[in-house]
């Protein structure tokens, strides 16, 4: 069976929908610190689960078979700002739990994601390549980049199956995010519905990598299904689908919302912002495991505000 540790996070809610759809309810075990949503709970195994609780973990894998596990638990790069130790503990310490259960072949593969917050501000900023400088500025950042060599070495000394993602800004409607600095482009939506109007934490003009959650989730079944020796990079794969700022997605807002307006106010958020690169090189996904993505800026703006309206 198949173990999602943070499943009542932004990406976990839709990666338990998607995962039990395709194998069956009773064949996702869905876990978080905190308790299920009814829907959740309804529709398959849940357990309450701490992401750092290794025994904890190994007690539920051998309760419920489980082969593989998506940890999906961590702390975003705005919350790890204002926690830095707390952030290290839970992103690090859950990830070094699985990797030492899957060491210990207790399961056979797991999926870890990292993210573009991975790159810094001496990164190259367009077409930010697979390898290139990478000197992270934020805890967050740090958490991801650390965790990037964890997972290759385990691969390297003990073959382990760890396969990761550098996921940008992802925009979706089903689960509030919490705690990222790219959440402006959800908030945005909610806000034109409800208020035609929105103040965003960062300037008109800055640009970052974005994805909608539909085909985050469906790169990131896809690297899970692939056959390992497509798997090239074991610290983590580049991905992207679209860049944007927030100019450009309230430009494509009004298309639908013609009284809609913005206004800015930079906050704290924008020097974690400006540390990050702008277009991401995601051709080693593409070429490896055939990776490609589906939704453009206008495309989501209107799956965003048909749902949420
Ligand atoms: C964040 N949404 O803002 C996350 C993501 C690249 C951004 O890591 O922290």
């Amino acid at each position: 069976t198949i173990l999602i540790i943070g499943a009542c996070g932004q990406i976990g809610t839709e990666l338990t929908q998607k995962l039990r759809e395709i194998y069956g309810n009773q064949q996702v075990i869905a876990s978080d610190i905190r308790e299920g949503n009814d829907e959740m709970k309804r529709s398959g195994p849940f357990e309450i689960l701490d992401a750092t609780d290794k025994e904890g973990i190994l007690k539920t894998v051998q309760k419920h078979q489980v082969t593989q596990v998506y940890l999906m638990a961590a702390m975003l790069s705005a919350t790890a700002e204002q926690h830095p130790q707390k952030a290290w503990e839970l992103n690090m310490n859950s990830l070094l739990a699985v990797l030492e259960l899957a060491k210990e072949k207790h399961i056979k593969q797991v999926y870890w994601p990292s993210s573009i917050a991975a790159f810094g501000p001496t990164s190259p900023k367009v077409q930010t390549p697979q390898k290139t400088i990478m000197e992270p500025s934020t805890v967050y950042g740090i958490s991801k980049l650390a965790g990037e060599h964890w997972c290759n070495y385990y691969h390297e000394k003990f073959g382990v199956d760890v396969r990761s993602l550098r996921y940008p800004g992802i925009i979706s409607w089903k689960t509030k995010p919490g705690g990222g600095t790219t959440d402006y482009a959800v908030d945005i939506y909610f806000k034109a519905l409800e208020e035609q109007k929105y103040e965003c934490f960062l300037t008109e003009e800055t640009r970052l990598p974005m994805m909608y959650m539909q085909d985050a989730i469906a790169a990131t079944i896809q690297i899970m299904q692939a056959d390992a020796e497509k798997i090239k990079n074991r610290t983590s794969y580049n991905l992207a689908a679209m860049s944007f700022t927030p100019k450009e997605i309230a430009a494509a807002i009004q298309k639908e919302i013609p009284e809609f307006t913005i206004s800015y106010k930079a906050d704290f958020r924008q020097q974690i912002a400006d540390s990050w690169p702008q277009i991401i090189d995601d051709s080693d996904a593409r070429n490896d495991w055939g990776w490609q993505q589906h939704f453009d800026l206008d495309a989501m703006t209107k799956d965003m505000l048909k749902n949420l309206s």
